[in-house]
């Protein structure tokens, strides 16, 4: 337990300094798990989970099961040694209790200091605790069930014995508190998402996550031997390899290890999935730059060394990593998060690791494997040639659009503004949503682009085809910043751009198609933040001539009831089925008005997961796209995608 945990043998006296602890966090929740938002309600679930993980890092765990009960409670268990129970000689109390109400007594006692799973903020079961309505713990320990539970931080049942057993494990249920957070409804697509990349990374591990909240669970039983390895095969698992097998390297250096794996596709773009002590790390940080350098040098190394490479040809770490599929762990005990979001790893000595890794390994096996150095090379050396293809392509395509001479496209109904910071361009799907969207705005400060038919998908396209896309060109001229290597946030329009689409399976579709479109081309949109969906609502409820929307479930039979009142009248309910059936001012009222409307702010995580999404709803497969519709079709506007 660290120093400032410790408490004093006074009895009352400790008791306030606990409860103190909790309050801290139920007064101000988003210094515990950053937000109060969705992303803080799934936070919960990870930092949960995160304990079983060190449990199965430190050798005593196998199996992990994730349930999401009706009613939005979670259950986490696993078959660890159970968390203790012995009373602590410090404060007179089981060490189970313990780590539910003293803020930061997790993980680490026992002397163990084996954490290195964890969320960023490290904080652990007495959070989850404090912000939960109740919480249930069980553990098998010793051939005993010891329960105990908490409504909101605070014991309503001692620790207990209430049974017998014959295997070890610990089990919590908890119940977010609404009172706590904006919305206490799970996204099963988010956690499945989550514990899949867990399972991966720890290879070996079996974690089964289950939805229980509909007529039949939905399950998932997830366990990679392969670890990494497996990761990137699975996450190539739609496109195409161009060499079989996975290269895998690591390497450890002190408390510190790394491990890579690399496997190419004939596609254009780098995907490239980065993590420290198991956190994906988004922004990158230094084991990606060491990663990044050693790649470019250990290829041009060969190329040169084998006479591929002739005379001045040498290839950029772009040419490098098109196509490349690579996922890159690594584990340090001192890890140090930056970057806007904290999620770039700052740990100097980590580069130095991965270049020395990745260096001396893949040289070693391009020395063993010639013909799939060659492939990768060759590769390499046509993303150069082409380089200059696309350049003149670009040139080309600035005339054509007329880019240098300022006109902007037909399909753009400008704004009046030309401050780009108070600048909106909504993105609409189909000519009559665009009609409505274009009368019901406000033109001194919002710009409407249609959109319309089967949009480009940038994942099959190089760069010079997307620039003569005739879909996509009019958005690249009306952004005005330009795309890919050429993109400068400076030159941008607008510093809103808000996708409009229906909230069904194709407006997700093109949404979709649209977020992988500035992930690959305009990232440091997403990265500022300029990136947002709008959300529509779903229902339309009509009382006579009263008439009021909802944007959900919930929302409609609140307002329905409301409606209704105590004589019980009669109300009318009917559900939007797009866009296009607002008329300007419903439009307006409802989806563009700042003062009133919702807008969803698209992260990194979302884009990214966005590609992974486009895989299933573009995929050769039916049944999950058929899952996935069916499974969303009814929360289609709570998917962030
Ligand atoms: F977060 C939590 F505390 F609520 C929680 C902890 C939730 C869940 C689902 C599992 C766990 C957990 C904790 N699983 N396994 C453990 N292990 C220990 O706490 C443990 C057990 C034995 C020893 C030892 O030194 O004997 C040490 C530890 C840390």
């Amino acid at each position: 337990m660290s120093d400032e945990t410790k408490v004093t043998q006074e009895y009352g006296a400790e008791q306030i300094q606990v409860l103190e602890g909790l309050e801290a966090v139920r007064k101000r929740p988003g210094m515990y798990i950053g937000s109060t938002s969705s992303s803080g309600l799934h936070h919960l679930v990870y930092e949960i989970v995160d304990n079983s993980i060190d449990e199965a890092l430190a050798g005593y765990c196998k199996h992990i099961t994730v349930t999401i009960n009706k009613g939005n409670s979670i259950t986490v268990t696993d078959d660890g040694r159970g968390i203790p129970v012995d009373i602590q000689a410090q404060t007179g109390k089981p060490a189970l209790e313990v780590v539910f109400t003293v803020l930061h007594a997790g993980g680490k006692f026992g002397g163990g200091g084996y954490k290195v799973s964890g969320g960023l903020h490290g904080v652990g079961a007495s959070v989850v605790n404090a912000l939960s309505e109740w919480l249930t713990v069980r553990v098998h320990k010793n051939g005993n069930i010891y329960e105990m539970k908490f409504a909101r931080g605070h014991i309503t049942q001692e620790m207990t014995i209430v049974g017998k057993t014959d295997y070890t494990g610990t089990e919590v249920t908890f119940q977010p508190d609404p009172e706590m957070f904006d919305t206490t409804e799970y996204d099963y697509e988010i956690l499945h998402t989550r514990m899949r990349e867990k399972a991966f990374l720890t290879a070996g591990l079996s974690i089964t996550i289950t939805d229980d909240r509909g007529d039949t669970p939905v399950v998932d039983a997830m366990c990679y031997e392969g670890g990494i390895r497996e990761f990137a095969t699975w996450c190539n698992r739609n496109k195409t390899p161009i060499h079989s097998d996975v290269i895998y390297m690591s390497g450890n250096k002190g408390d510190a290890s790394a491990e890579i794996a690399i496997q190419y596709n004939d596609g254009y773009n780098e995907f490239l999935l980065s993590f420290a002590n198991e956190v994906n790390t988004p922004e990158g940080g230094m084991h990606e730059t060491g990663f990044k350098t050693a790649l470019t040098r250990v290829l041009n190394n060969y190329g040169v060394k084998t006479g591929i490479i002739k005379g001045d040809d040498k290839v950029t770490g772009e040419d490098c990593r098109e196509g490349i599929t690579a996922i890159i762990s690594v584990k340090l005990t001192d890890a140090q998060f930056e970057g806007q979001t904290k999620a770039k790893l700052g740990n100097a000595y980590i580069r130095t690791l991965v270049d020395q890794i990745v260096n001396d390994q893949l040289a070693t096996y391009f020395e063993e494997h010639p013909s799939t150095a060659k492939i990768i090379l060759d590769k390499a050396m046509m993303a150069n040639r082409a380089r200059e293809a696309a350049r003149k392509a670009r040139e080309n395509a600035r005339r054509k659009t007329g880019l240098e001479s300022g006109g902007m496209p037909d399909k753009l109904q400008d704004c009046n503004e030309k401050d780009p910071s108070l600048c909106e361009l909504y993105i609409v799907e189909g000519d009559s949503a665009a009609g409505s969207a274009i009368q019901g705005r406000d033109s001194r400060f919002q710009a409407i682009l249609a959109m319309w038919g089967k949009m480009l998908n940038v994942e099959k396209a190089r760069v010079d085809k997307v620039y003569g896309n005739d879909k996509l060109s009019p958005l690249i001229v009306a952004l005005g910043g330009g795309i890919g290597e050429d993109f400068d946030i400076e030159k941008l329009r607008y510093h809103k751009v808000i996708i409009m689409s229906d909230a069904d399976v194709d407006g997700a579709h093109i949404r979709t198609l649209l977020l992988t479109f500035f992930f690959r081309y305009m990232r440091p949109m997403i990265e500022n933040g300029y990136v947002y969906s709008a959300v529509p609502p779903l229902y339309k409820i009509k009382r006579g001539k009263q008439e009021r929307v909802a944007y959900s479930d919930e929302e409609r039979d609140l307002v329905s009831a409301e409606m209704r009142g105590e004589s019980n009248a009669k109300v009318e309910i009917s559900r939007f089925k797009g866009l296009g059936e607002m008329d300007a001012h419903e439009l307006w009222d409802t989806t563009m008005d700042p003062e009133k409307r919702t807008l969803r702010r698209i992260t990194l995580d979302d884009a990214m997961r966005a590609d992974s999404i486009f895989t299933v709803l573009m995929g050769e497969q039916v049944e999950p796209r058929k899952e996935w519709i069916e499974r969303n079709a009814k929360y289609a506007i709570n998917i962030d995608i």
